[in-house]
């Protein structure tokens, strides 16, 4: 079972994952061709060559970039850390790296240093900031891994020693309190290689925490694929890095957004089951967020302000509750929280012996009236009465508060 040791880690809930690179230049298209799959895997799909491709670094100034902007919408939607691709797997630093020159200052004419930016924004309005790094992917580097290509003339060690092991050294001095690298896609990274990198980090920050992907099940947490949900309940520490269209790197071509709706459904199923759910942005080439993505957003942050008190920070909620379709459950202490996903006249729930105080509308705090009944088994039921306002309306949080002396996960069977 995977354990972070970071209370901050399992308080969260809710993330912001920012996709940006040289990538977001081509935004899905190469000499007319566009791609068919993950934008920023344009140069592995499209069959770029290395000298071509960092030619986009004499391209990019995103000058509409606006680091605190971003940590301020972040802050907005109720996310508690935002986690950035340092390095993704073309290769390209985007902060000041002094071990390669392929990188944000040295190669652009931007020349700003977008890790420091990002940094000082997080830390002035006080949001968790981690570093997406690709460590064994590096399709720049010559002795880098490529996915779905020949590797075997490479000297992956060399590359390490050159490249990756200096970067890391280097985002975690460099860059104030770094929360967490997340390391992706480890290939043929061997057990040894994953533990030199894991000694290295937490011997500059011991509390950084490393993420699922650092190969050979060596991560303090479990990271599940894409808007994937474990089937299983899982106990440990776990997130769920999701995009909010069919891309993480930016691609002009890709409108397909989800909806806000699916999006706090998600959320809450995660959260439920004891996730973190880590939602991606992708920038485009001026730096600028899609609007297409700010305006579903905005509408799951508003959800997650409101009921701030029934997601940040509550716990795992047992198995047999999760196939209701018009509600999903957290909890935190003595109070069991009912996120209402469908419209419904009143809410019942099988009670195990609780002790029902009281019910009340978590975004205002407006008392619901509530009571137990009992029924034939011995059981009883919970029954919380919806004032009529409510009763065509979906999104909206309900608590039932229970006396502290009863296990208020045995109130959800129903
Ligand atoms: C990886 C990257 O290749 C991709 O570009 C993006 O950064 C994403 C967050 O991570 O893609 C993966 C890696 C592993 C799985 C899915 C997507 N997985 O294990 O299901």
């Amino acid at each position: 079972m995977k354990d972070t040791k970071q209370q901050w880690f399992k308080d969260a809930k809710f993330g912001l994952f920012i996709h940006w690179g040289l990538y977001s230049i081509l935004a899905g298209e190469y000499k007319g061709k566009k791609t068919d799959r993950i934008a920023e895997w344009i140069m592995n799909h499209l069959d770029i060559p290395a000298e071509e491709y960092e030619k986009l670094a004499a391209q990019f100034n995103p000058i509409e970039f606006d680091a605190e902007k971003i940590v301020k919408k972040a802050k907005e939607w109720g996310m508690h850390y935002i986690v950035f691709t340092s390095k993704h797997h073309e290769g390209f630093a985007m902060y000041h790296s002094k071990c390669s020159k392929y990188n944000v200052v040295d190669a652009t004419p931007f020349r700003r240093d977008i890790l420091k930016e990002l940094q000082l924004a997080c830390e002035k309005y006080e949001m968790k900031l981690g570093l997406y790094y690709s460590q064994a992917q590096d399709w720049h580097d010559p002795d880098g891994f490529m996915y779905g290509k020949d590797n075997s003339h490479k000297d992956y060690q060399a590359y390490l020693d050159r490249k990756v092991m200096p970067q890391l050294r280097e985002i975690l001095t460099d860059y104030g309190e770094i929360a967490l690298i997340w390391f992706d896609t480890p290939m043929d990274t061997t057990m040894e290689q994953s533990q030199a990198m894991i000694d290295l980090v937490k011997s500059i920050q011991p509390n950084c925490i490393i993420s699922g992907r650092i190969g050979n099940q060596m991560g303090e947490y479990m990271t599940t694929g894409d808007n994937f949900i474990p089937r299983l309940p899982y106990e440990g520490d776990w997130e769920l890095p999701a995009t909010l269209n069919d891309t993480w790197g930016f691609n002009k071509h890709d409108h397909n957004w989800k909806n806000p709706d699916d999006i706090i459904r998600l959320l809450l199923k995660i959260n439920s089951r004891g996730g973190n759910y880590l939602l991606n942005i992708g920038p485009d080439s001026l730096g600028r967020v899609p609007e297409g993505s700010i305006k579903v957003l905005d509408t799951v942050g508003k959800y997650v302000q409101e009921n701030a008190e029934a997601i940040f920070g509550t716990k795992r909620v047992e198995i047999y509750a999760y196939e209701l379709e018009w509600a999903q459950f957290t909890r935190k202490d003595y109070k069991l929280f009912v996120h209402m996903l469908e419209p419904k006249v009143r809410i019942e729930l099988l009670n195990v012996g609780n002790h029902v105080k009281r019910a009340y509308l978590v975004k205002d705090g407006a008392e619901l009236p509530c009571k137990v009944m009992t029924v034939c088994e011995g059981d009883s039921m919970i029954e919380v009465e919806l004032p009529e306002y409510l009763q065509n309306q979906k999104n909206y949080c309900v608590c039932i508060e229970t006396e502290e002396k009863d296990p208020i996960f045995e109130s959800i069977k129903g």
